[in-house]
């Protein structure tokens, strides 16, 4: 009932890390252009196969400081059985997917207090979403009215032809080409959210757009794998070089990140012969790192940060980029640039990583020596604890529907989800 939002709200409160200085209100009324890197796993940044890098372009993106990116090599996916669309409401909200199914789908009718209705209260941001798919998918043309996402940029807004179609939906390339002069068209300042998906289980890619050669596992999955990654990381470059042009990089903010792990632990003997190590459970929570990188305009680049993060952590670091604080707020996650960042991250088995220490399948890992730890401390006990009590938490909130019972502040206004229609007539 509304007592139990009470115990949230302390939570979370309490959980609150100050905004950093350096970054607060930096981005303030800039547009947002966020970008969905599918099934993007963070070894394939600077990873070389036959001698080539794969994602050439991303990897300029980390190691050219002069781009202005700040590159989390240490940030982890937190998805479960919603995959993609865990992702997005985890991003979103910094509340936790569901352990099982997609609260995209069960709690797709539930009031929230999201980032895109809290920009556009706040700051009169106009939000969108980009995806060359049907709209249906993941329940998106439900729940994105209840998140506050004014535009929804779905295949009839796209040229589906088969030739451009592949696996679930668009190819990246033409997906890009195609959202440009849309995005231009959006009333500024924009937070809009572009949902790549060529790169999608199981990397299927037509012979004119395989740049790499596959790699030779004999694992198809895996020797895909990286073709596709390729073909994403030219799209994107593709996209940069367009936004360039007609002249919205420069002032905008671009956050970058991977949704969820491409290779699940089905395909551990392939694995291993890539990375040339074996699979243990430890390095399969290792492999769970996705990238994250951010520009702000204005603000300089650090190359990489090594703090260790997740996606719940987003939502409060662009809130403070804009200036808002995410005090207000119900949120699990903390900003990632601050100095009193929360930095354990969460995974919803009810595992977690810290620096020094990892928590998988019930077993305590030392992460430096990657042996077993027998008798863990208490502060590593206590940690399992906090993480299981999050969790639940958050599990309440949205079970609960709880957010109906809690007021931000005295401006705040609940979404009114008739509001929002997406079913466009396109001439
Ligand atoms: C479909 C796409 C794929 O629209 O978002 O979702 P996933 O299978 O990765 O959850
Ligand atoms: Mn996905």
């Amino acid at each position: 009932d509304s007592s139990d939002i009470t115990e949230v709200d302390n939570y979370t409160k309490s959980k609150y890390a100050e905004p950093n200085e350096a970054y607060f209100g930096k981005g303030e009324g800039k547009n947002i252009i966020k970008i969905h890197l599918e099934s993007f796993q963070s070894f394939l940044i600077d990873f070389e196969l036959h001698g080539e890098e794969v994602t050439p372009f991303l990897n300029s993106l980390v190691n050219d400081q002069n781009q202005g990116f700040t590159y989390f090599d240490n940030f982890f996916h937190q998805t479960e059985q919603g995959k993609t669309a865990d992702a997005e409401l985890i991003m979103d909200t910094s509340l936790y997917g569901l352990p099982q199914g997609s609260a995209f789908v069960t709690r797709g009718k539930n009031t929230y207090q999201a980032l895109p209705a809290i920009m556009e209260q706040e700051q009169g941001y106009t939000s969108g979403v980009f995806h060359g798919d049907g709209k249906s998918f993941w329940n998106r043309d439900e729940v994105y009215k209840h998140l506050g996402i004014n535009d929804f940029y779905y295949d009839i807004f796209y040229d589906m032809s088969p030739d451009r179609v592949i696996n679930y939906g668009l190819k990246d390339k033409p997906f890009f080409e195609e959202s440009m002069p849309l995005l231009e068209e959006m009333e500024q300042p924009f937070y809009a959210h572009m949902m790549t998906l060529t790169h999608h289980h199981p990397y299927l890619i037509d012979e004119e757009d395989a740049t790499i050669a596959p790699a030779e596992t004999g694992d198809g999955s895996v020797d895909r794998y990286f073709q596709t990654a390729r073909y994403l990381d030219e799209s994107l470059e593709q996209f940069f070089n367009d936004l360039k042009e007609s002249g919205l990089y420069e002032d905008s903010i671009i956050m970058i990140y991977g949704d969820h792990y491409g290779i699940s632990d089905n395909h551990n003997r392939a694995m291993s012969e890539i990375l040339g190590e074996e699979i243990t459970s430890l390095k399969n929570a290792e492999l769970q790192r996705v990238p994250f990188m951010i520009k702000v305009p204005g603000v300089e680049g650090q190359g990489t940060n090594h703090t260790y993060s997740g996606q719940i952590d987003v939502m409060p670091t662009l809130l403070h980029i804009l200036g808002i604080d995410a005090r207000d707020y119900i949120l699990f996650g903390t900003d990632m640039f601050s100095e009193d960042h929360k930095d354990y991250v969460p995974f919803r088995n009810g595992g977690y990583m810290t620096e020094e220490y990892s928590l998988v399948n019930g077993i305590y890992y030392d992460n430096e020596t990657k042996e077993v730890i027998e008798e863990p401390t208490e502060e590593m006990e206590e940690l399992s604890e906090t993480v299981l009590h999050e969790l639940e938490l958050s599990d309440r909130v949205l079970n609960g529907d709880l957010l109906r019972y809690y007021t931000p502040n005295d401006e705040w206004e609940p979404i009114d989800p008739t509001d929002y229609d997406y079913n466009y007539k396109l001439e």
